[in-house]
């Protein structure tokens, strides 16, 4: 045998070699849409909007019909998905305003820095909502950190907040991109800064208005009141109508960059919250409202990221998950005709409640996860959450998690890839307080709170009487059983308490 030959035949041994030991890596992309309800997409049954590419994608994986956020509201989701523990248990993960401190640990495990351990490019691309810097005071005209780059992403475009509050700029890793030096940018939640007009001094000013008795009316930006004063920063701030495109653009331009090796992106849009503001070729194209063509631009935007895998080779190999952060609500700050052209359309299903509330539309969103390559396409019912995707990617990309961190995320890979139904048998769902469900049931604590909150037209889970569901039949939370089972009420009301103090 030659030389050649010889090295040949070795080189094939290596490679088959090193084939067979290399551990599954899949590409992963993690698609967060905003207050999206569990009755939006055409493949949860809405019959007044269609979304045929996330049905696409529904239709080539798992349509998970028990897939939760753990709260119902933005911030504690987010909370929960990156740190693997329930956002209840630490102060401060409510709904945070846009100047607001980094409340994710920098020393624990998250979900990007699974990947990270296990080689994978990390990146995020869309809204954060989870604090900036070491403090609410901070210099938003130089390196603002610590934030998504020290949690564990390689690199972040992102907006600081919501869309519905100020600063309305982007960020790329630790910078406000587009600024003038000479134009620095003041943020302030409490005090008005700079001469910007407001949208309660100059409604005339607006294109969309704010809503009776819900804010939204302090510094104009691109013709619509926002939550916070800012000045400055003229050059850097975002169009609202290009949001979702700049988005789109900077998650392919990161899939482009790293095809060649293993990433994991965190694509966090912001349909449909408010202000409902899409690109001009979704306007009056659902005829829902605003709201509406904020979905259609949704969709399509999934189906950019479809599209774009398949041209490079990447469709196969890549697990694509979809879910929103919490459940649908129509008038959350601007009348924008979600609530007059709403046609018969049910954001929620066949759900109560909505976000904000306890009750099952409040947590319980559409969550889809595609695989081609290792995934049957089904329907599954087992009960996911979130949080439980770290405990579930840890074993998957083989990666252990140090004790102590992720507390409250449970693996449960075999559902997640659709081997099994079996999901969580306990659960907690975060609305303005907590409820819990085990194996079906679910219990409501009695609460002093108001029953509907009339602002946003949503229940809200609050009685002053204990509430006992059976999930199983009556997913719609229609028949109170708390009377008829008081054991089961007094058997789930310890378990909370158990948890609640673990
Ligand atoms: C609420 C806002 C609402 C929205 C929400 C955050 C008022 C009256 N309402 O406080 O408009 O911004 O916060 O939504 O200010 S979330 O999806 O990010 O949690
Ligand atoms: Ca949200």
């Amino acid at each position: 045998m030659n030389k050649v030959k010889a090295l040949t035949i070795l080189c094939i041994l290596i490679c088959h070699y090193s084939f067979a030991q290399k551990p599954v890596k899949p590409n992963v992309i993690y698609i967060y849409a905003d207050d999206l309800g569990y009755g939006d997409l055409s493949c949860y049954g809405a019959k007044k909007i269609q979304t045929p590419n996330i049905d696409k994608l529904a239709a080539s994986g798992i349509r998970f019909t028990d897939g939760h956020a753990t709260s119902a509201t933005c911030t504690p989701s987010r909370y929960a998905l990156m740190t693997g523990q329930y956002p209840w248990r630490k102060q401060g993960t409510g709904i945070l305003p846009g100047d607001a401190a980094l409340i994710i640990p920098t020393d624990k495990t998250t979900l990007p820095k699974l990947f990270k351990r296990a080689g994978y490019q990390t990146g995020i691309v869309g809204k954060w909502h989870l604090g900036l810097g070491e403090q609410v005071e901070k210099d938003w005209n130089g390196e603002i950190k610590p934030g998504p780059n020290e949690v564990g992403f390689d690199y972040s475009f992102i907006f600081p907040a919501t869309a519905d509050r100020v600063p309305t700029v982007f960020l790329e890793n630790h910078n406000v991109i587009a600024l003038d030096a000479n134009d620095p940018i003041a943020v302030d939640y409490k005090n008005k800064v700079g001469n910007d007009p407001t949208g309660k001094e100059h409604p005339e000013l607006l294109k969309l208005q704010s809503s009776p008795g819900q804010g939204h009316n302090q510094t104009i930006v691109n013709g619509i009141g926002r939550i916070g004063y800012m000045s400055g920063g003229k050059t850097a701030r975002w169009v609202d109508e290009e949001l979702s495109t700049t988005f789109l653009t900077k998650a392919q331009q990161f899939i482009t960059t790293n095809q060649k090796s293993p990433f994991f992106l965190y694509f966090a849009l912001t349909e449909p919250h408010v202000p409902r503001m899409p690109a001009t070729m979704f306007r009056g194209k659902s005829g829902l409202g605003l709201r509406g063509d904020a979905i259609l631009q949704l969709d399509w935007t999934v189906g950019q990221i479809m599209q774009q895998l398949k041209a490079l080779n990447l469709d196969k190999n890549t697990i694509i998950i979809f879910t929103s952060d919490n459940g649908p609500v129509l008038d959350d700050g601007y009348q924008d005709e979600a609530v007059t052209k709403l046609n018969g359309h049910t954001p929620a299903g066949n759900l109560r409640g909505g976000k904000y509330s306890m009750l099952e539309a409040g947590t319980r969103v559409p969550f889809i996860l595609s695989w081609p390559t290792k995934v049957k396409p089904q329907v599954s019912s087992a009960l996911v959450s979130q949080m439980d995707l770290l405990a579930s990617f840890s074993k998957l990309i083989n990666q252990p998690i140090p004790k102590g961190d992720a507390p409250d995320s449970e693996n449960l890979l075999d559902a997640f890839l659709g081997k099994s139904v079996k999901g969580r048998s306990v659960f907690i769902e975060q609305g303005g307080g907590l409820a819990v469900i085990k194996d079906g049931w679910k219990y409501i604590p009695a609460s002093k709170g108001e029953a509907y909150d009339k602002l946003v037209g949503i229940e809200t889970g609050n009685s002053p009487s204990p509430q006992l569901y059976n999930l199983k039949e009556d997913a719609g939370e229609k028949n109170n059983l708390a009377e008829k089972y008081p054991l089961k009420v007094k058997e789930l009301s310890d378990i909370l308490l158990v948890i609640k103090q673990k």
